[in-house]
């Protein structure tokens, strides 16, 4: 970063020093994850630029947008509709912490067997080290797993602007009903926040919008198919997680022109590894910025990784809005219908997570799946054992690995990943 960004950082309350030092950390394990990987593709340098200005530019940029009138609104789960945010002028980030920071303090607060995520979002919020979260107009916590739930009634004293969204826990008509009136509730108080009313064609727009940028991300998808693979795991992930953060429409012509980059290589016959890796399918919880711990262990060990079945990948991307509705309650009936699809692990139940992995393993070819899931996390560690169970039944090599945000065990999942990546081998 050439800008010198403190006095924006100093007017939103960081802590200078702390933020100073979470930005060196983050800075030179980038470098060591990402910068050191062979034969990139050129478009992976948009993505290098975005990080290297994930708190200077993007958060100026939120900055000035603010001083139009326009409002952010900072959200930690898929579950909050991009469509509507935009559709009222407003700008939606993701604030999911992937790191561990001021644990101690956040432990004063939250019980030790919280999980990471959980446990990150606090510290970043008590060490004030988020300049996402204090640029936020207004933050949205959802009533997902009982961790994010209970957790929300303790935040809320440390954020002045919390807007707690109820969410379903099965998917039938009166999960469905209470989804869209926590829609329509949402949509009232960004109402109330801009000082706009939301109307059909704004709607529209804004699903036209979400809609360009998860059709690049399938797209994307579709690429990593290819073996040999024309891009790494790493930075099919590193895409993934801009998504929360940038702006939609340049964030899409980016991913596009991965794709054009991807669809030459694929021609040729490039790949990032040789033809023949073995390919590795992730599933489980959400990796957030900067969460690059496994999936570095994976490539780093001789594998490939194909996809993300995860809140940061497929299972937040997946399906597009429909576009057709004429009156605003018709788009809110699709918008609602559209996000009832992600099968998060707070369903019950929640068969349709598998038949997604399954469906991912058969079009990225991928040889193997390792499930992801963090320690203390109900949800995701149980649902873990029957979606081994489905996916040996079909055939299909399975790795659980359960872990946090620490260095600890990384010895121990790299002895585990690499006997995995051989049993892949035979
Ligand atoms: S829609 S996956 S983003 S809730 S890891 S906090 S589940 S104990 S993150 Fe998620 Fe929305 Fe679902 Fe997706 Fe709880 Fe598990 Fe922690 Fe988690």
């Amino acid at each position: 970063m050439s800008t010198d960004y403190r006095p924006m950082w100093k007017d939103l309350g960081l802590d200078l020093e702390a933020h100073d030092a979470l930005l060196g950390v983050l800075g030179s394990l980038y470098e060591q994850t990402f910068l050191t990987q062979r034969d990139r593709p050129d478009g992976m340098k948009y993505f290098d630029f975005v990080m290297s200005e994930v708190h200077g530019l993007r958060i100026q940029e939120l900055m000035e947008a603010r001083k139009q009138g326009r409002k952010v609104v900072g959200a930690f789960c898929a579950f909050v509709p991009e469509e509507i945010v935009l559709a009222l002028d407003g700008i939606l980030v993701g604030l999911c912490a992937g790191a561990e920071f001021a644990t101690p303090e956040a432990e004063k607060y939250l019980p030790r067997n919280t999980c990471a995520l959980i446990k990150g979002f606090f510290g970043f919020a008590l060490a004030r080290v988020c300049p996402y979260l204090a640029a936020s107009d207004v933050v949205v916590g959802e009533n997902t797993c009982d961790g994010k739930k209970k957790s929300y009634e303790i935040f809320r004293d440390l954020v002045p602007n919390l807007h707690v969204m109820d969410l379903p826990q099965t998917k039938s008509a009166e999960g469905r009903a209470l989804l869209r009136a926590e829609f329509v509730r949402f949509a009232a108080h960004l109402e109330e926040l801009t000082g706009r009313r939301l109307t059909a064609d704004a709607l529209r727009q804004g699903i036209a919008t979400v809609n360009a940028k998860r059709a690049a991300m399938h797209r994307l998808a579709r690429l990593r198919g290819a073996d040999p693979a024309p891009i790494s795991g790493l930075d099919g992930l590193l895409v993934n997680q801009v998504y929360l953060y940038d702006d939609p429409v340049r964030f899409t012509g980016s991913v596009n022109a991965i794709g054009d980059e991807l669809e030459q290589r694929i021609a040729q016959g490039r790949g990032v590894t040789p033809k023949g890796t073995p390919r590795i399918l992730i599933s489980g919880c959400p990796m957030a910025v900067p969460n690059w711990k496994l999936p570095a262990i994976i490539e780093g060990s001789g594998a490939v990784i194909v996809g993300e079945e995860s809140c940061v990948g497929e299972r937040g991307t997946q399906n597009l809005t429909a576009d057709t509705g004429r009156t605003l309650d018709e788009l809110m009936d699709a918008i609602v219908d559209r996000y009832l699809t992600i099968d998060c692990a707070i369903f019950t139940p929640n068969p349709s997570r598998v038949e997604h992995v399954l469906s991912m393993v058969r079009r990225t070819g991928a040889h193997g799946v390792i499930h992801y899931g963090l320690q203390f996390c109900s949800p995701y560690l149980i649902e873990a054992g029957p979606v081994e169970r489905r996916l040996e039944q079909e055939g299909v090599p399975t790795l659980r690995i359960e872990t946090d945000y620490s260095q600890e065990d990384v010895g121990q999942i790299r002895t585990r990943v690499e006997s995995f990546i051989e049993r892949l081998r035979d």
